[in-house]
């Protein structure tokens, strides 16, 4: 194996696992040693979380080695490494990907028994942390699993922040309540805090001439410290790092305050710099703490960078920078790094005395720019007058940067009021994408049908005048997490099916259960897999939320972030519909099929109408739930807090997935996949992945409905008003009045009229448009499921053609098409 990448696939089912390093006494040895020494415990004092604690640095013990040599052979071989940027990174629990990977899974379960406790309950102790929002985070957890499988040198770079997103509650009357996430009040035994690698990183201040040399007069800097995960490699025996930053202060404390009594001053300086780690953003939220955000953005960045240098010119005063972008490549995940690119600048002008030129050939070779939306609020647009507050240097940069962008597209031939568009700075704006796209060698978007739109729409100017730039990598997830761990059954049932367990790492081996499909035995095994997940799920329904779930009923999931585009109201409203026609007696006893559906949605904080459809969600699901009248034929759950730990028990019990967006609004989605590869079967929308879920498992396989892309665009233009369809069918119709009338508010007509109001006069993603070919699919849906072989053959072949959606494959597509660089020879 040479680190020689282009063209080249990389399959690693051909390294053999290490061989098991531990007996299950010496691993339990090992864990009473850790409750010893590190814990303070005796096994007969340890608690379930304390074996979680000793377990998890006993493993991590076994991963030491294998860590120090792949960092060893990242810095000194010739393999570029890629540095993976990103301000969220949604693990998930540790513990257990950590024995998976490390080969130790069947020690640690004999170990614990060994000493009086379940594996599961062990396990079930770790805090989750939730240092991202949604799919971008997880995303980030699963390339950086799939690079270290690939035995790929990688370092992911982001923000250990204190607090990750909010702890999600419901109060009486159905309203989201947003707790702090307190994830660290506990031992957390994964991270490695580094005070040694630490990093200054400065803000505010002045740019003044010396020797005419621009000279930056910070006003004021925080210390980044790292703080490292290990990224284990499923039996790749490579071990990648994750570096979060934290910051602490230079001034931990004012002594003199402190004398005069001036307690809180005292701590200020402390306080003000360990802010920037403090909590994770939400998405979307409204405009507060821009000033901080932009300083965490910058915080990372700036760290990161410092950082990578001084990994790969070890103890260099003058390391020779234009071979850095042959070191490593990073990954701009989303507009949060871009700062990136005038830091780069910054660093190889004002440090290292490059002359621009230079310094931009290997700043644009050094980056490259993922785009994970259509929304254009969602790209970052900072104030100029904040950038110059904050970072005046890089201002000045960005200026000059621009200056140079306008002039090579003057000389391109642009059109000047193409140049108008295209301004990466103009006004008091700085547009962090469009820098982005320049600044770096190539540009991506997540799907076929986001990269096509890309292309066309959100950054046509740019694809016309760079065309090369542009290319698309579909997500993916990982399968080690996501069936291995989520669906043990599945995983056994894959396993006996395929004769081997390889698929775990070569995820197109699940093409060879596509003649299973046809076999009645495998399908009933397969039906019978899922069933034991339903069963799984209700009894941690109970355990987790207190509710009761009927598993003779269709399991019915929509799990992801709130948005208004993702459509959940689109659900509800059929919900109600459905309802509705139970109520009237309008569905016959045959016609009736049961139904549980489960929402699970944190809504950002500051997004009004996205609380406002938890709450109806909360309140139709109480409303239906205690009606005698429906009971046994339909329920609703708004499951609180979704995180990993939910995704991981209800993806594999789920039956039917909703992927319902507005065509040309999501730019991918990764839950699409992880429930394909579960055996769900999914009712969408021509959107994001859905396109290329449904090409891959074929389109009898999914439950399509909806406009598409072009006839949205031609609603848009012809002028589009929802209450046309609203007029138009009688079931929407329906639905809207019990909102509107008080049936799901306790009478009070006020309590949802916002939302109705939106939707009869607004509805910008056209949830009532599609509502009619929404509910008429039902009818199919309802259809098949009476079918259990067939529903359940559909499903197994949604497992068999989804190896595509591995995140290995998006890794290999990555280093093909992006980063150029491959594993680490062995
Ligand atoms: C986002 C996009 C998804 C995409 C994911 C990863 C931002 O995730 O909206 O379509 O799959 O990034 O690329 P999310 O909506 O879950 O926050």
């Amino acid at each position: 194996k040479t680190g020689n990448y282009p063209g080249r696939k990389v399959r690693m089912t051909e390294i053999t696992a290490p061989k098991s390093p531990v007996t299950a006494e010496q691993f339990a040895d090992e864990i009473r040693e850790q409750l010893k020494y590190t814990q303070n415990v005796t096994p007969e004092q340890a608690t379930a979380a304390d074996v979680y604690v000793a377990a998890s640095k006993a493993v991590r013990n076994h991963l030491a080695d294998a860590w120090f040599k792949t960092q060893a052979d990242t810095v000194n071989g010739d393999t570029k490494a890629v540095g993976y940027l990103s301000a969220e990174f949604l693990m998930g629990k540790q513990l257990e990907n950590a024995l998976l990977n490390a080969g130790l899974t069947e020690q640690f379960d004999a170990a614990v028994e060994a000493l009086g406790f379940q594996p599961k309950d062990i396990v079930d102790a770790e805090y989750e942390p939730g240092l991202g929002n949604g799919g971008l985070g997880r995303l980030a957890a699963c390339f950086i699993d799939s690079l270290a499988s690939l035995g790929v040198p990688a370092f992911g770079y982001g923000i250990q922040y204190k607090y990750g997103i909010f702890k999600q509650t419901f109060d009486e009357n159905g309203k989201q309540v947003e707790t702090p996430d307190y994830w660290l009040t506990n031992e957390e035994p994964w991270g490695h805090i580094d005070y040694n690698r630490d990093q200054k990183v400065s803000f505010g201040g002045e740019v003044v001439e010396e020797n005419g040399k621009k000279v930056w007069k910070p006003a004021w800097s925080v210390r980044a410290v790292p703080v490292d995960y290990l990224v284990p490699g499923y039996k790749s025996q490579r071990v990648n790092t994750l570096r979060l930053w934290t910051a602490k202060s230079y001034d931990e404390f004012d002594l003199l305050a402190f004398n005069k009594s001036e307690y809180l001053d005292a701590v200020k300086p402390q306080v003000k710099a360990e802010n920037i780690s403090k909590i994770l953003y939400p998405e979307d939220s409204t405009k507060v703490g821009k000033e901080l955000r932009l300083e965490q953005q910058y915080f990372f960045v700036s760290a990161s960078l410092h950082d990578a240098i001084r990994v790969f010119y070890p103890g260099e005063a003058k390391p020779d920078l234009t071979t850095f972008p042959n070191k490593i490549t990073f990954q701009l995940n989303d507009t949060h790094p871009v700062i990136g690119i005038p830091e780069l600048m910054r660093i190889l002008i004002d440090e290292y005395d490059y002359d621009w030129d230079t310094a931009w050939g290997i700043t644009q070779k050094t980056f490259n720019y993922t785009c994970h939306t259509l929304l254009p609020e969602a790209l970052e647009v900072w104030p100029a007058s904040l950038i110059g507050e904050l970072l005046p240097r890089h201002l000045e940069i960005i200026k000059k940067i621009n200056e140079q962008f306008e002039d090579e597209l003057k000389d391109k031939g642009v059109a000047d009021e193409t140049i108008e568009r295209m301004r990466i700075y103009t006004g008091d704006a700085v547009r962090m994408a469009y820098l982005a796209t320049y600044g770096g060698s190539h540009v991506n978007g997540v799907a076929e049908l986001h990269s096509q739109l890309l292309k066309d729409v959100t950054l046509k100017d740019f694809s016309d005048a760079y065309p090369d730039k542009f290319t698309n990598v579909t997500n993916g997830v990982t399968p080690r997490r996501f069936i291995k761990l989520a669906n043990p059954g599945l995983s056994d049932l894959i396993t006996e099916g395929l004769g081997t367990d390889k698929w775990l790492s070569d995820l197109d081996l699940l093409q060879g259960l596509v003649p299973l499909a046809k076999d009645d035995e495998f399908v009933k095994k397969f039906a019978a897999v899922k069933q034991a997940n339903k069963h799984s799920f209700v009894a941690f329904a109970k355990q987790h939320y207190g509710i009761d779930v009927d598993e003779n009923t269709l399991f019915n999931t929509m799990v992801k972030r709130l948005h208004e585009y993702k459509r959940q109201s689109l659900k509800i409203l059929l919900v109600i519909s459905q309802y509705a026609a139970l109520k009237k007696g309008e569905v016959s006893a045959e016609e009736i099929l049961p139904r549980t559906v489960f929402f699970g949605a944190k809504a950002a904080p500051g997004y009004y109408l996205a609380k406002l459809t938890i709450e109806l969600i909360n309140n139709v699901s109480k409303v239906i739930n205690n009606d005698p009248d429906v009971k046994g034929k339909l329920a609703v759950h708004m499951l609180p807090n979704y995180n990993i730990e939910m995704a991981q028990n209800l993806i594999p019990a789920t039956e039917l997935d909703e992927q319902i967006s507005q065509a040309g609004k999501e730019a991918s989605g990764t839950g699409n996949m992880k429930f394909a590869l579960n055996g769900a079967l999914t009712v969408g929308t021509l959107d994001g992945a859905n396109v290329e879920i449904r090409e891959k498992v074929g389109a009898e396989n999914f439950f399509l409905f909806g406009m598409t892309v072009d006839e949205v665009e031609k609603l848009y233009a012809d002028g589009y008003d929802p209450a046309k369809y609203y007029e138009a069918d009688p079931r929407l119709k329906q639905a809207i009045e019990l909102v509107a009338n008080g049936t799901f508010s306790n009478g009070d007509r006020n309590a949802y009229a916002p939302l109705v109001a939106d939707w009869l006069t607004k509805d910008w993603f056209m949830a009532l448009a599609d509502f009619s070919s929404y509910a008429d699919i039902q009818a199919q849906i309802e259809k098949l499921y009476r079918d259990p072989l067939e529903w359940n053959r559909k499903a197994l072949l949604n497992v068999a053609n989804s190896g595509y959606f591995s995140s290995d494959r998006s890794m290999e597509d990555y280093l093909e098409r992006i980063w150029h660089t491959g594993p680490l020879a062995d």
